[in-house]
């Protein structure tokens, strides 16, 4: 049985890495932090009383900013391959916690790679890197390849630029397997809350049921190639299981507005919206309603915050992920409709359920950012 070590099993990549690891007959190890609340939502489905024989899903407590921990976690499982995900991956943060966000995402990588060495085990760990497309940052060239020059826009690109390196430099120096997948935007179900796409589909179904009258959003002209999360964690294992180690692009090769992607939202429930005025005070409101939620025609559910906008943006991303596509054989299963689809209605389901609590008197969470 090959045994799998996944950084960052918590989040959303992490959740359906493990599942699919899971399938495919791995004993999956995770780290998790710890933290003051249970933190375990992504991964509850998978969960394995610890008293239980034979377990193949086991957690440990980490943080990657702490290579003693590092060090021993990966001496005690002997991991055939190491993903290491965890991240603080939140881009308009990282501007606000840039030294926390290079030493988790930047030295991190390097103490992953660095215990992987000092235990002896380079001929047998295969590590995966969590790249990024915020890489490409200013457009050089489009579509973006794995050939394109960097350009980090971000404390958060910034700090993965050494991740990424680092990774390279260690596959060069020590003939180690580690490789970087350089990953366009993935969503789903699980995506963090405050993330673009899933803070409008949240939102958008929160509005269909009455819950709330508008949202608050940035940068709406933001262009980006998206796709499902359940695709993206399938490249990330195919890249290891090839016989040299290389770093690929990871996209869909089809790149739309954060505008559009709201749009997309809303007319998955019926409601066709159109927008008015430029800049910050650009307003998306309701044309016309065709299916079960009745909305106003007129109401304003689109409005611009500034405060969304980040020091130095990314105004374009799309990817060519012809070499993925050639070399692993990797396919997409959902396109950007499939993705939004499942989104919207996943948020719907899981707002009913606010619905049904609020009418029955009880308090539900309102955090919005
Ligand atoms: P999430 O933010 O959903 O998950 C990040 C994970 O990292 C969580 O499990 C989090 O733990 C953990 N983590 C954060 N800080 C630390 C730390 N100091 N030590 C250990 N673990 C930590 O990210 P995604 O699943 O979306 O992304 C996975 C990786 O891929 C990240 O590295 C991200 O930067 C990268 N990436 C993501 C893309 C995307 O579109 N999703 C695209 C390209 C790259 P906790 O749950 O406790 O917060
Ligand atoms: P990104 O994702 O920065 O691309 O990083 P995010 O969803 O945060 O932003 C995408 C684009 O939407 C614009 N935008 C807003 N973004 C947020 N979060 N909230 C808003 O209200 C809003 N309004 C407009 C942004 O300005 C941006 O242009 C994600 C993360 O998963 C990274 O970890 C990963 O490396 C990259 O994708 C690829």
């Amino acid at each position: 049985m090959k045994k799998a070590l996944i950084t960052g099993v918590t989040g959303q990549d992490g959740a359906y890495l493990a599942e699919f690891l899971l399938k495919k007959g791995y004993e999956v190890h995770g780290i998790k932090r710890r933290s003051s609340l249970f933190n375990t939502d992504r991964i509850d489905h998978l969960y394995q009383d610890p008293h239980e024989k034979n377990l193949n899903f086991i957690l440990h407590y980490g943080d990657l900013t702490d290579s003693t921990n590092i060090i021993r976690i990966i001496q005690e499982v002997q991991p055939d391959e190491i993903y290491n995900l965890g991240a603080m991956s939140h881009v308009k943060v990282s501007f606000d916690s840039p030294e926390y966000t290079a030493d988790v995402d930047g030295m991190g990588t390097l103490r992953i790679l660095e215990a992987v060495r000092i235990l002896g085990l380079e001929k047998k760990t295969r590590i995966y890197q969590a790249s990024t497309s915020e890489l490409y940052g200013k457009v050089q060239e489009i579509p973006q390849k794995e050939t394109t020059p960097f350009y980090p826009r971000s404390p958060y690109a910034v700090a993965k630029m050494y991740g990424f390196w680092i990774t390279v430099n260690y596959r060069e120096a020590y003939d180690m397997f580690a490789v970087n997948g350089i990953l366009f935007n993935h969503e789903s179900p699980l995506r963090g809350e405050t993330f673009v796409t899933r803070k409008i589909t949240r939102a958008t179904s929160r509005i269909a049921l009455g819950l709330q009258d508008t949202m608050f959003l940035g940068n709406l002209d933001a262009k980006r190639d998206w796709g499902h999360a359940k695709d993206y964690v399938q490249a990330m294992w195919l890249m290891l299981q090839v016989d040299t180690p290389e770093d690929y692009v990871i996209a869909s090769g089809i790149t739309t507005t954060v505008r559009d992607f709201a749009r997309m939202a809303f007319a998955e429930l019926g409601i066709e919206l159109e927008f008015k005025g430029e800049g910050v005070n650009e307003i998306g409101y309701v044309k016309k309603c065709t299916g079960e939620f009745k909305l106003p025609e007129g109401q304003e559910v689109i409005k611009v915050d500034p405060r969304y906008f980040r020091p130095t943006e990314v105004e374009l991303l799309i990817g060519d992920p012809t070499k993925a596509k050639t070399q692993l054989g990797w396919e997409l299963e959902y396109d950007l409709p499939a993705l939004v689809k499942d989104m919207v209605l996943s948020d719907l389901e899981l707002f009913k359920r606010d619905q049904y609590l609020i009418e029955g008197g009880h308090k539900v969470n309102n955090y919005f950012e």
